[in-house]
């Protein structure tokens, strides 16, 4: 996923870096992919001087100089970093896509099959915690794909590079301090630190201060070893975030309601709780035939209106992992899903472009059956498919946009 500014200072970062996974990120939509080569690094005088000066700051806040030496040892500077970091792009996307990424076929699919792999796993971590392990996958399926796309990039490296090269340097020396009191604890070696580009690290993408905040050892073998194939540690570390942060087991995060005709639109948005008893009297229904909860209500839809979505406390408390609205109703709809529960009921309605999920996919269908791959049919106009318009627009000498149309479906069809 692409980072955004207000998520980096908070704790796991699931928007950040090479390994990640809803949202955000053009392209890679909900389908996996191939890890990433490792980063090269690469010589630079100008690292090798920021470290030195670095090394003194550390001692004076308690780093050993044992640890200094050995995680520096093979660390560099990593150019691609540095690109990374000024590439990223900011947009929003639509509430639609974000789900369609979030909850993919494939991504609920391989998780409802680590859901029940790892059912007594998560079940152990849910009355310690008492967080509901299908909320724990969720976040474990949004941050790294379940563990799929942890990311391979030395952490050491990858933010003395941020860090040295000045933008938001102080958030990154302070992450990386973090990280060398990791090492200095024996949690983890320095070679085996990786993670994505910015830092974030293991199956749950956490940043090195929320590690130290909340990472826990649950396996029992004295490491609170996040990055490991098995991911104990980093669920049951979920978990303990979320409960550290106020969840309340037993607590819907939200679900989609439908609200009556004339509904007054003045009582949506968030920050505007009512009770159950109230909504109910106001003539909002889940759309499951569920019992409400209390909270509030937002328009999810691309043009306003439906789908609508009650959002409770605990919504708020995935808020406090990863600040972003549909990052926490990404997590909230796949832990449903994980459960058996459905789609989303109601029609997004058109986009931006006039629309629909069905144009969009009849778009990409159309495409690549005249030739031009857009990557699969998931109604998301993702860089694949941008990239097949502009092929397409070009053999048939149109101005090369990449913007999908509703005119250029009819051409297509
Ligand atoms: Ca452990």
């Amino acid at each position: 996923m692409l980072i955004t500014r207000r998520t980096m200072a908070l704790g796991a970062l699931s928007v950040l870096g090479a390994c990640v996974s809803a949202g955000d990120r053009s392209g890679g939509g909900g389908v996996y992919r191939a890890p990433d080569p490792a980063p090269r690094i690469v010589p630079d005088a100008g690292w090798d001087a920021w470290v030195e000066g670095f090394k003194g700051r550390a001692a004076g806040r308690g780093i050993s100089q044992g640890t200094l030496d050995a995680a520096f040892r093979e660390a560099g500077f990593i150019p691609e970093v540095i690109e990374k970091d000024r590439n990223q792009t900011e947009f929003t996307r639509t509430l639609e896509d974000y789900l369609n990424i979030a909850a993919s076929d494939e991504r609920v699919s391989l998780g409802r099959q680590r859901y029940a792999q790892y059912g007594s796993t998560l079940a152990a971590i849910e009355s310690r915690y008492g967080v509901e392990g299908n909320v724990v996958a969720a976040v474990w399926g949004l941050e790294s794909f379940f563990g799929t796309r942890r990311g391979n990039v030395p952490v050491i490296s990858a933010l003395s590079t941020l860090a040295y090269e000045g933008r938001r340097a102080e958030f990154f020396e302070s992450q990386l301090v973090a990280a060398l009191k990791i090492l200095q604890a024996g949690d983890i070696s320095p070679g085996a630190m990786t993670g994505s580009w910015a830092g974030a690290m293991g199956h749950t993408q956490f940043i090195p201060t929320s590690y130290l905040a909340f990472a826990v050892d649950f396996t029992g073998d004295g490491r609170r070893d996040i990055w490991s194939e098995d991911p104990t540690d980093a669920l049951a570390s979920t978990a303990a975030y979320l409960a550290k942060s106020g969840w309340t087991r037993g607590l819907p995060w939200g679900m989609e309601v439908v609200v009556p005709a004339g509904f007054n639109a003045g009582l949506l948005g968030r920050g505007k709780g009512r009770s159950a008893a109230e909504w109910q009297g106001s003539g909002v229904r889940s759309a499951d035939g569920r019992a409400l909860a209390g909270g509030s209500i937002i328009a999810g839809g691309n043009g306003g209106g439906a789908p609508y979505f009650l959002l409770t406390q605990n919504f708020a408390t995935i808020l406090r992992y990863n600040n972003a609205q549909n990052y926490a109703i990404g997590v909230g709809h796949l832990s449903d899903r994980l459960l058996g529960r459905g789609a989303v009921q109601a029609a997004f309605g058109p986009d931006a472009t006039g629309m629909t999920q069905g144009d969009r996919q009849a778009l990409q269908r159309a495409l690549s059956a005249a030739g031009f791959d857009t990557g699969g049919t998931d109604g998301v106009m993702g860089a694949k498919t941008r990239a097949a318009i502009s092929a397409y627009q070009a053999s048939v000498g149109l101005p090369v946009t990449g913007e999908p149309s509703l005119e250029l479906l009819r051409r297509l069809r």
